[in-house]
């Protein structure tokens, strides 16, 4: 299946580099993800006519309703669903990611600071936030969407990754990793990584990761896939860290 992603924003070429890399780039020559960027200005009578000030006054100017409806108009096939990238959105995770992936088609609207017309919501199916900080729009947002959707793609990824050994997938951090020289400032690799013991490498690997995860972000291992395995793990590890 192909996903369509159409991103509507007054600044398309904020877009351009970043879609040419990655598994975005890899996603799109495979021909699994096609990605339109739509310029608002273009669905307005005028280039200036985007925007205008709010009623009730204030400062700033809003996102005029028309361009932005004639915009999704223009692309939207049955089916497909309308996100707004907006600070009142829900927080995009993993597993929204997971879901807009199986979608046939994505239509992103960037929103810039003050906001858009809110009756432009009678469009919207799905209103998403990249997290607790303030952004000039919703286009560094949009990219941060394209970019974790693109990769769950089939061929998007090389055969060195693969979306399901991401550790995230399961719900915990990865483990630390090392590369040559073998000793950098006096600080050695661990012995275990030179050993050639694959499933020792592994045990150490799964039991990094939960340690990492216990230390760093404690509330992931309350929703995370634990086996029995990891749960004897922790044991130990509590145990090591005097837990
Ligand atoms: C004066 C405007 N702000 C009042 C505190 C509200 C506001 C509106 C629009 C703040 C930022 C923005 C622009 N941001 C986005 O469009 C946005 C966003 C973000 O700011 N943080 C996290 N996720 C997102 S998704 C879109």
């Amino acid at each position: 299946m192909k996903l369509e992603i159409d991103v509507i924003t007054i600044f398309p070429e904020f877009f351009e580099k970043p879609i040419q890399f990655g598994p975005i780039k890899r996603a799109r020559d495979a021909g699994v993800l096609e990605i339109k960027l739509l310029n608002l200005r273009e669905f307005a009578p005028t280039p200036k006519e985007v925007d205008d000030y709010p009623f009730g006054g204030g400062s700033g100017m809003i996102l005029k309703p028309e361009p932005i409806k004639k915009a999704i108009d223009s692309v939207k096939k049955e089916g497909g669903t309308v996100v707004l990238l907006s600070p009142q959105g829900v927080t995009f995770n993993q597993k929204l990611a997971r879901r807009l992936a199986e979608e046939s088609q994505i239509i992103l609207i960037c929103g810039r600071y003050k906001g858009v017309d809110e009756r432009i919501m009678k469009y919207v199916d799905m209103e998403l936030s990249i997290g607790d900080y303030v952004l000039s729009g919703g286009e560094s947002a949009a990219l941060v969407v394209i970019d974790a959707v693109s990769r769950l793609l089939p061929g998007a990824l090389g055969s060195e990754d693969s979306a399901e050994t991401d550790s995230f997938e399961w719900g915990i951090l990865d483990a630390p990793y090392y590369t040559r020289p073998r000793v950098f400032d006096g600080m050695e690799v661990p012995e275990v990584l030179l050993s050639g013991d694959h499933a020792r490498i592994e045990r150490w690997r799964r039991k990094e990761a939960l340690r990492r995860t216990l230390k760093k972000r404690p509330d992931l291992l309350d929703k995370a896939l634990l086996d029995k395995k990891d749960l004897e793990l922790l044991e130990e590890i509590k145990k090591e860290e005097g837990l």
